[in-house]
């Protein structure tokens, strides 16, 4: 399929280290593709479900010892154990190459190896980062063939050159005593073995838009980022966009695909999703900075999504979408999830492939991190620049958590050095939703603690040097939509609510509304939060943007914790947390 033989050079490597018994190249054709689905219908790798009802949809399991990522087992292997840094775990290049080898030799044998070229980004967009994955999975090539622009197309947009990111996956034996999932960023080169799961096997999504990339993007003077991407239209049309980071379990996808309230709606304002995992971000002529969502699909949670929480997600997944350990239900060979709605189904199977009864049985039928790997196109909300190769420009990069107490609803960093610190100081607190004690502080900067391909000092540093090279800086805030009264219930009322907030963010990106000064930044004066039609009043939000000094002073001695890990921390952010200490006395 390719003339360009530093890429058959590879395949060919490859192919003699894992012996498959064919190699077929993924050209993207629907007859290739479909031919594909019916193979792995008849080894049982998918399930087609019903066709009048989920056109297109199938459904998989994985096995039941590989149901998420592995960050224990995710490694960054550059040359110098510091470029990796001391978040990230690391093995010299040469001494995990060594280790790997024998797990991939011969591991395709008896199977398939597809080549499968892929580009994140629309192909030709001068943000587009070209990839080939070798793998032995049909279900890996219809999952990348939804996340991922692929086939031929992206073949002829490499042309001769050498720059792609090499990927190599293999099922092998699921073996979860030797499952790797690693990096070698300054090789361009991704192996992952021993999975089948998402996230550790669809190779363009964290490996490369985000470990692989960020490295790439500190190399080359550009951002790839764990944020969603979002535009908010106004009645007169104009679009702003903002780009937001939140750790997992804080509603990224939900906010994504925001429905305005009534208040708004009525009024013409209106919410486009662009992306809702990924940004990379790049300074634009123009001065100002743009992103990209480089993925093409969503790989969602599925549990806890329905028609209320968030129902273009829902939308997204009616056709051609594949589902992943989900409760299969038998009365129909349709799909369902808890948290889709009240009416579970009696004749099911659960997500090991049980007879599952939703009525009766105490245990649940989904796995709580089952998927749905749904097209962006199928989206009610994608934004019509959802393809535009040069981007969207971004007014407010906002950062986010679960904090119960500390955080207030928003506040304004100062400029963009104290933006980077906001940042670097994400937290989200543990719930009693999960397993553990309650209320642990979980530090995890700008989202990207199991995502950053290379020293996280050097990434904060990468963030500062990158702040001076943006002639129209985006305005930096932090939102936190889940604080808590004494009894614990959450203040707020979030989800589509969040509008109101966004609001006063892009008021205050075009310099419309005011704000108070604390310690910590900018908050807003609690009369302009629009609380139109909602069961809340003024003092209820004055509450919610309280900054507690004391909370606060307890907050900063944990930053210094948490900072006292850096080997590499830019005195600039040092600086930072000496002076919020100093407005803290
Ligand atoms: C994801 C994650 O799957 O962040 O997007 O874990
Ligand atoms: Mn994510």
């Amino acid at each position: 399929m390719t003339a360009n033989k530093i890429v058959t050079a590879w395949v060919e490597e490859m192919r003699a280290l894992t012996k498959p018994d064919q190699v077929v190249w993924i050209d993207g054709s629907e007859a290739q593709l479909e031919a594909l689905r019916k193979e792995a219908m008849e080894t049982g790798e998918l399930h087609q479900l019903n066709q009048d009802l989920l056109p297109g949809c199938y459904y998989h399991r994985t096995a039941e010892n590989d149901v998420a990522r592995v960050e224990d087992r995710t490694f960054i292997c550059t040359s110098k154990k510091e470029d990796a840094g001391p978040t990230n775990n690391w093995m010299a290049p040469a001494e995990m190459y060594a280790k790997l080898r024998p797990l991939f030799d011969g591991a395709m044998k008896g199977r398939t190896m597809y080549v499968l070229p892929y580009s994140m980004g629309p192909v030709g967009s001068p943000f587009a980062k070209y990839g080939i994955e070798l793998t032995d999975s049909i279900y890996v090539v219809m999952n990348m063939n939804i996340m991922t622009r692929i086939g031929a197309s992206v073949i002829e947009a490499m042309g001769e050159s050498g720059d792609f990111v090499k990927g190599l996956h293999s099922k092998a034996q699921i073996d979860p005593e030797n499952r790797y999932i690693v990096h070698f960023p300054e090789d361009n080169t991704i192996w992952s073995v021993n999975s089948g799961y998402g996230g550790n096997v669809l190779l363009g999504k964290k490996c490369f838009a985000l470990r692989i990339a960020s490295f790439l993007g500190r190399k080359e003077g550009w951002m790839a980022e764990h944020m969603l991407i979002l535009g908010v239209e106004n009645p007169q049309g104009e679009v702003k966009y903002v780009a937001a980071a939140f750790p997992s379990a804080c509603g990224k996808t939900n906010l994504a695909m925001l429905i305005p309230p009534e208040i708004y709606k009525s009024k013409g304002y209106k919410v486009w999703t662009v992306g809702d995992d990924i940004a990379w971000l790049r300074v634009a002529e123009d001065g100002t900075l743009r992103a990209i969502n480089p993925e093409n699909g969503f790989f969602g949670v599925a549990p806890g999504t329905n028609a209320k929480t968030n129902f273009n997600a829902l939308e997204s997944t009616k056709k051609n979408t594949i589902f992943t350990n989900v409760v299969l239900n038998k009365e129909n060979n349709t799909v369902w999830w808890e948290g889709l709605d009240k009416n579970p189904p009696e004749n099911a199977e659960d997500w090991k492939g049980r007879p599952w009864n939703g009525k009766t049985s105490t245990e649940k039928g989904a796995h709580p991190n089952s998927r749905f790997t749904a097209p962006a196109v199928n989206c009610p909300c994608i934004s019509k620049e959802f393809e535009n190769p040069e981007g969207v420009p971004i007014s407010a990069i906002i950062f986010g958590g679960r904090r119960a107490k500390t955080a207030p609803l928003v506040y304004q960093s100062r400029d963009w050095e104290s933006g980077v610190f906001v940042g670097s100081i994400m937290a989200s607190e543990t719930t009693a939703a999960a397993a553990g004690a309650v209320g642990v502080v979980r530090r995890d900067p700008m989202a990207m603690l199991p995502f950053c391909g290379y020293n996280m000092g050097d990434y904060f540093a990468h963030w500062l040097e990158m702040g001076k090279k943006i002639p129209h800086q985006p305005k930096i805030f932090n939102v936190n939509w889940f604080r808590t009264d004494d009894e614990g219930h959450f203040i707020w009322p979030g989800f589509g609510d969040n509008m109101r907030v966004l609001m006063w963010i892009l008021d205050r990106c075009e310099g419309k509304a005011d704000a108070v000064e604390t310690p910590i930044g900018y908050v807003p004066k609690a009369e302009d939060i629009n609380i139109e039609g909602l069961d809340i009043d003024r003092e209820t939000v004055e509450g919610l943007l309280e900054v507690d000094k004391k909370i606060w002073s307890e907050e900063a001695e944990g930053i210094t914790e948490f900072y006292s890990k850096f080997d590499r921390l830019p005195k600039e952010l040092a600086h930072q947390l000496e002076m919020l200490k100093e407005r803290l006395k």
